[in-house]
């Protein structure tokens, strides 16, 4: 690795049972096979992360075994990426790599599908780490419900991930009309084989393989 560059941050989202955790794993092997060759090191986060006080909290409202108000689990969800964000930021200055199952823009999206406003969903996450790149695995809700597992969650509700989809295309496209300062914004098809998803999303990392340029931004920094 030159000296000039640090980690990537990756960030992958998608619809509940568009393969996400599959691939997400299928990705950190990959990495882990490319990098063995130079001394870069990656770390895997699946957000939220349930072992911390506040994931256990976001954990039981999950199950629906707690009913939190609407802002409430919001905040807690942002305040999860928050418990992270130092942790992230040392692993890319020493050089690691960081691929991230689902980050912030999960958390405005399944709190505006609800009909909370669109920048106060944004909000609490102003200043994260930002991505280098952000991988959206697109599946229609139709398909993600025909999938083994659905419906275990209380998200997992096809009117309710329609609405989630909505959302997400809504921050697809402010993503890539921003040119991508947010980190990158990348659709890939994941209503492909498991086969081909990893390869389009491999395409896509490839070049971030030996890190990444510059300093880590800042999520919405300029907004
Ligand atoms: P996963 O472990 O990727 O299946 O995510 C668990 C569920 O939590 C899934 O239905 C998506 C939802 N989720 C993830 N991040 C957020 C968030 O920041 N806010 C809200 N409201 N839901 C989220």
């Amino acid at each position: 690795m030159s000296s000039s560059k640090r980690g990537a941050f990756i960030v992958i989202e998608g619809l509940d049972r568009s393969g996400k955790s599959t691939q997400v794993s299928l990705l950190h092997d990959r990495l882990q096979d490319a990098q063995n060759a130079g001394p870069t090191k990656v770390v895997m986060l699946h957000f939220p992360i349930r072992t911390t006080a506040i994931g256990k909290m976001i954990d039981a409202y999950l199950h629906s075994e707690s009913e939190l108000d609407d802002h409430t689990i919001h905040l807690l969800f942002s305040a999860n990426r928050w418990e992270l964000a130092s942790t992230i930021t040392a692993h890319l200055e020493q050089g690691t790599t960081v691929l991230a199952d689902r980050y912030a823009f999960s958390g405005i999206a399944f709190s505006a599908r609800k009909g909370l406003p669109y920048e106060w969903c944004r909000a609490p996450d102003v200043g994260l780490p930002a991505p280098d790149l952000t991988l959206f695995l697109n599946i229609s809700p139709e398909v993600a419900a025909t999938r083994a597992g659905y419906g275990l969650e209380r998200y997992e509700k096809e009117e309710v991930q329609k609405g989630v989809k909505q959302v997400f295309d809504k921050i697809g496209r402010e993503m890539q009309e921003d040119g991508g300062s947010e980190g990158k914004w990348v659709e890939i098809d994941a209503g492909k084989t498991k086969e081909e998803v990893a390869e389009d999303l491999w395409k896509a990392v490839e070049p971030l393989v030996n890190g990444a340029q510059g300093s880590i931004g800042r999520l919405w920094e300029n907004l």
